[in-house]
């Protein structure tokens, strides 16, 4: 369990897919020239005749089996794999060496990013060829293979290259499954697995540890991940500082790491859970306060000004529905957001909730100059109302069925 929980919130794991595209540069030279298919493929700098410096960014898999990787030497690159010329196309043990394009990788990694946003609200994404996606809203476990298997089809469909996907209960774990049956690899590892899961794999597989400390681990006689997991955490702060602690919570499969886009983020969201699923209409409202409280510390602290504020409601089993107001200028105020929240949770009341969130969108982000937000500081579609009266969502348009939308895009049985 881990250490997020607050009382009464059950501290669930949560369903975190690492998505890492198979020898990506590679895999992008074959989407254009179909006939690199099952061969060796080099993707490199410094090849040509008269040329002697330069490295491998990667390599196919068959490349791969020749004894060629990434950040190798050219020079012994096409020791182990000599170059295609024409007239030895046909030969297995050539290469095709092919020059670095990073505009057209790129723009192959614009495609995949796409999928992952079409599918995903949370997705974090790491480097040209690889991305958290966080989907612990909207699935449960037996719901995770289907959808993992669904997404790799689809980027294979949609982007044309393909990827190994891991799921876990957290980041670190996703990351080494992913990495686990490359290449086209699906590889899930539930809660119940991720102790046995880590347990033999080498010390090197974990975040954090790098051939340097894999080395000084070893000298303290620990080799794999398990071994790793019954040492005393004080020892391993003693010798690597914050680092010992953090490398022996991966080993143990905690990582409490929330998957957190980069740059400015599109929404702002919380999320909270009932331990178990309640028809209490005060409980679902004093989690819900609880929430906006969050959410709108995060705004404050990120300067963040939102225009739609929205609630999302889990009912059993795991039905997803999202109901949300947008009001007509972007605003910070808190004690709004409570009463369009609460008003929006009115349509549930009587029924079965199992886990609830808030999330203001639509968002702005502004210097810390107050007297330019006071213009804005009310939305118009308050400003007429005098009563206090909870402000209506306009039912129409600004209030979607996310459920309804994300099912178009993946069928989950
Ligand atoms: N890359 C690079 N130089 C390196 C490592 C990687 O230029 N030393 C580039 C080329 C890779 C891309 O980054 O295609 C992604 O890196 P990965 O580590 O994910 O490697 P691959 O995607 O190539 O292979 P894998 O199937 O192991 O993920
Ligand atoms: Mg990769």
């Amino acid at each position: 369990m881990n250490d997020r929980s607050l009382p009464g919130v059950t501290s669930e794991e949560r369903i975190v897919l690492h998505v890492d595209m198979d020898c990506f540069y590679a895999s992008c030279e074959r989407r254009r020239e179909s006939a690199l298919e099952e061969k060796p493929v080099v993707v490199g700098m410094g090849y040509e005749a008269g040329e002697t410096h330069g490295a491998v960014a990667t390599a196919s898999y068959e490349a791969r089996e020749h004894g060629v990787e990434s950040a190798q030497a050219i020079s012994q690159a096409l020791t182990r794999l000599p170059r295609a010329v024409d007239a030895d196309e046909q030969e297995e043990a050539v290469g095709h060496y092919r020059p670095v394009d990073m505009a057209y990788y790129e723009s192959v990694s614009e495609e995949v990013k796409a999928v992952l946003h079409e599918v995903a609200d949370t997705v974090r994404e790491v480097s040209i060829d690889e991305a958290y996606v966080d989907v612990s809203d909207r699935l449960g476990w037996e719901g995770a293979p289907v959808f993992a298997r669904n997404l790799k089809a689809r980027i294979h469909e949609t982007a044309g290259v393909p990827a190994s996907i891991g799921v876990a209960p957290n980041m670190s774990t996703a990351k080494i499954a992913s990495d686990h049956d490359k290449p086209d690899g699906l590889v899930v590892v539930t809660p119940d697995e991720i102790r046995s899961f880590l347990a033999p794999l080498d010390t090197k597989r974990l975040h954090g540890v790098g051939p340097v400390t894999a080395r000084e681990l070893r000298s303290m006689g620990i080799e794999t991940v398990g071994e790793l997991a019954q040492t005393d955490r004080s020892r391993l702060v003693d010798r690597f500082g914050a680092r010992g602690g953090e490398i022996y919570d991966y080993a143990r499969g905690h990582d409490d790491r929330d998957v957190e886009p980069v740059g400015d983020p599109k929404s702002l969201s919380n999320e909270s859970a009932f331990t178990e699923p309640t028809e209490d209409s005060d409980r679902v409202r004093d989690r819900l306060r609880r929430l906006v409280e969050q959410v709108t510390t995060r705004t404050a602290r990120r300067n963040a000004l939102y225009k739609t504020i929205g609630i999302k409601v889990v009912t059993p089993p795991f039905d997803v529905h999202t109901r949300s107001h947008t009001l007509s200028g972007p605003v910070n105020d808190p004690a709004l957001v409570e009463r369009i929240v609460l008003d929006l949770i009115e349509e549930f009341d009587g029924r079965s909730v199992r886990k609830l969130g808030v999330r203001v969108s639509n968002l702005s982000f502004v210097e810390t100059d107050q007297a330019s937000l006071n213009d804005w500081e009310r939305p118009t579609t308050e400003s007429n109302g005098t009563d206090g009266a909870p402000v209506k969502p306009d039912g129409g348009s600004a209030t979607e069925n996310e459920c309804t939308r994300q099912t178009s895009v993946f069928e989950f049985t």
